[in-house]
């Protein structure tokens, strides 16, 4: 009930709302509508409210609340659960866990915090308290496991169209998934997957975002390599440029993400390889691989539509990456 006021309030932003007609919309008593509207209140919401015009909105707290979140949210899938937390290990483990336990396709992990949150390989994700964006969302679709690649690549396209959409700022995708802006580390993601006989049981997609970071916000050992919008936001002049609100940014990934997503189910994969393709910040720059086996640098030609990336060695053999990691020239301290 307490959302559905909210919901009242925030369709009306700005105006007031009588409690007589909160009451009669909602179907109680004027007293509980009070009782909800201090529950708001007392969670951080601003609500003024005089005895003869009722209640108006005037702002919110800045936290991710799971029903501002899902406030005319455009998905059909994506977000149709979202678990918050204040503070986690990490969004991904949750994730896992649900997951396995038999969760809804679609469903969304939230945290304002992960005190153990994961990049790729074992390393670390900075996750500091309110700043960013650090969220897993748990897909189940009907792919093999050889397939997941261009899922992971799909991510990429999703969080690079959201934050242009949001903010103005072009970000570019550096193979196969890491956000960039200026060269520097705006985004990470995680995929993890878990499979039987062939088939994906389900798929947690791990999005870190960095959001309203002062440079001073990020540790002194990623301090050069991490950026946030808000930092890319000031540098670019955006008008306003203060905080973003995360919450819009989320809605947005989400929606942008099912668009995406619906690529893959509706069989037009390819437009997937040209989004991404479309906002590479890797093809035709001089790269260096680090695979497992040995390393090889050369230019980065194309990808195959299985999110491959297609290098043309200097040994003049050309490759098909698959794994590992690579450095592009001109970003993330490769210069
Ligand atoms: P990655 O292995 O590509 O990047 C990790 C590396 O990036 C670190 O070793 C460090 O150098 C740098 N780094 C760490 N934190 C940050 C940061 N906040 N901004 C920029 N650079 C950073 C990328 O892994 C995948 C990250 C996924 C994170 C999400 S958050 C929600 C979900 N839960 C979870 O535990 N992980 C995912």
């Amino acid at each position: 009930m307490k959302n559905k006021v909210f919901h009242h309030l925030k369709k009306n932003k700005g105006s007031y709302v009588s409690g007589e007609s909160l009451s009669e919309i909602l179907g109680v008593s004027r007293t509980a509508v009070w009782k909800h509207i201090n529950e708001l209140k007392k969670e951080g919401y601003v609500i003024e409210s005089t005895s003869r015009k009722g209640y108006r909105l005037v702002s919110g707290p800045d936290i991710l609340n799971p029903f501002e979140i899902g406030y005319n949210l455009e998905t059909k899938i994506l977000g149709s659960s979202i678990l918050y937390f204040d503070v986690i290990d990490s969004t991904n483990n949750y994730a896992k866990k649900v997951a396995s336990e038999g969760c809804k396709d679609g469903t969304v992990i939230i945290a304002e915090s992960q005190i153990a949150g994961r990049g790729r390989l074992g390393r670390t994700w900075d996750s500091s308290d309110k700043k960013g964006i650090w969220m897993s969302v748990i897909l189940k679709p009907l792919v093999a496991p050889e397939d997941v690649q261009i899922i992971t690549l799909a991510a990429s396209v999703a969080v690079v169209s959201a934050i242009n959409q949001i903010s103005g700022i072009k970000a570019g995708i550096k193979w196969p998934n890491d956000i960039i802006i200026e060269g520097r580390k705006v985004c990470g993601i995680l995929t993890e997957m878990s499979t039987e006989m062939e088939q994906v049981n389900f798929l947690v997609i791990g999005i870190g975002l960095n959001v309203n970071h002062e440079s001073e916000d990020f540790p002194s050992d990623i301090k050069d390599k991490a950026i946030s919008l808000k930092m890319a936001g000031c540098r670019e002049c955006i008008a306003g440029h203060g905080n973003f609100d995360r919450i819009e940014i989320i809605k947005r990934i989400l929606c942008e993400l099912e668009r995406i997503y619906s690529k893959i189910t509706n069989g037009t994969v390819s437009e997937i390889i040209s989004e991404w393709k479309q906002n590479s910040v890797t093809l035709g720059k001089e790269v260096k691989v680090s695979s497992r086996e040995r390393q090889y640098s050369g230019i980065a030609i194309d990808i195959t539509d299985e999110g491959k990336l297609i290098v043309k060695c200097t040994d003049g053999v050309t490759r098909e990456i698959s794994t590992g990691e690579i450095a592009v020239k001109g970003a993330l301290g490769y210069a």
